[in-house]
């Protein structure tokens, strides 16, 4: 393991460390950036974490939240930027192609600093000198755990780094029901819970704290906007622009909807598809044995894991949805008829 050798290495005194994740940060990408943060400040780097755009305000709570610069914002650009070309050392964390952090992607791209991709996304892009990378791990902060221990540091993580880890981990599995709820998840969220994490209390931060307008948004798209095709095991929800403005809609709140349409019985593929500025945003599931990361990838410019993905589409949302619907009755053989497979 050449790489790890030089990354150890790379760390080994204090260095200026840039650390970015994903667009619209979820629980893993904010929780294993700021775990990571938090781990590397104890070990006296100099930290900044930058976000490429806002997250939702359940996420708040995380230790180290205050710090966090946002790309999108005007006022936190240039300190973001400054940070970047200072930096010896940059991690991107829970994604694996440059696109996914928009303008930030070209400027790591470009960096002269030593690079590290901590990642369990599908077809990785090598842009990374380290990659930690695994398929097989249910979240980022499961990896960013393992990589502590690898490093001979788990005395290290204390309360406040289980949390943000576990955070992850939690929502990445979705509320450990998902297929990737490995023996490893359990073991890990183990220690972390020996370690200072509270299960029912980072349970509470991120699941018990709707808005009003949230949860009676969710009432109005299961009751209006749900399309149930029992024919080809598929659910979907279409929420145009329109409808997320009356619900004064914020950043997360779509969040988790799509969900409610794979908990049906008898569907085996869900989507939701959102109207936004910039075109139509699509997040699919799927149960175990349906691949919906290669459909994503296929016809929608996205991609994912298994039975997570997302992916998008710059046709209207009428257009998008009737190609959606047209390529699962296309494709209905392949997609759903495999046998369903249990998870290690
Ligand atoms: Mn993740």
């Amino acid at each position: 393991m050449e790489a790890l050798a030089s990354f150890k290495k790379e760390i080994s005194s204090p260095k200026k460390i840039f650390i970015t994740t994903h667009v619209k940060p979820d629980a893993d990408a904010l929780g294993s950036s700021l775990g990571l943060a938090n781990y590397l400040l104890k070990k006296g780097h100099e930290v900044t974490v930058v976000t490429p755009t806002d997250y939702p305000s359940f996420l708040n709570w995380m230790e180290g939240n205050d710090l966090v610069l946002d790309f999108s914002r005007e006022d936190h650009q240039k300190s973001a930027t400054k940070a970047l070309n200072e930096a010896d050392v940059v991690f991107c964390l829970d994604f694996s192609v440059l696109n996914r952090v928009n303008e930030l992607g070209e400027m790591i791209r470009q960096s002269d600093a030593f690079i590290v991709n901590i990642d369990h996304h599908q077809d990785p892009e090598d842009f990374a000198d380290f990659k930690y990378w695994s398929t097989e791990a249910a979240a980022t902060c499961e990896l960013v755990y393992e990589l502590i221990v690898e490093l001979g540091d788990k005395e290290l993580i204390d309360k406040d780094i289980a949390e943000c880890l576990y955070a992850g981990i939690m929502t990445d599995t979705g509320g450990f029901r998902h297929p990737n709820t490995t023996k490893n998840v359990h073991l890990v969220v183990a220690e972390l819970i020996d370690l200072g994490a509270n299960p029912s209390q980072i349970a509470n931060w991120i699941y018990d704290s709707n808005s009003v307008n949230r949860l009676k948004f969710i009432g109005f798209a299961i009751s209006r906007r749900l399309v149930v095709r029992e024919d080809i095991h598929t659910a979907y929800f279409a929420i145009s622009k329109k409808d997320l403005k009356k619900y004064q809609s914020r950043t997360g709140d779509t969040e988790g909807l799509v969900n409610y349409a794979l908990s049906l019985d008898g569907i085996k593929l869900a989507a939701l598809f959102s109207e936004r500025e910039d075109g139509i945003k699509i997040s699919f599931r799927s149960s175990s044995e349906v691949a919906v990361n290669k459909f994503a990838a296929s016809y929608f410019n996205g991609g994912g894991h298994k039975n997570a993905a997302g992916g998008k589409s710059e046709r209207n949302l009428k257009e998008t949805i009737e190609k959606f619907e047209n390529l699962v009755e296309e494709h209905q053989d392949e997609l759903f008829d495999q046998e369903p497979v249990s998870s290690n």
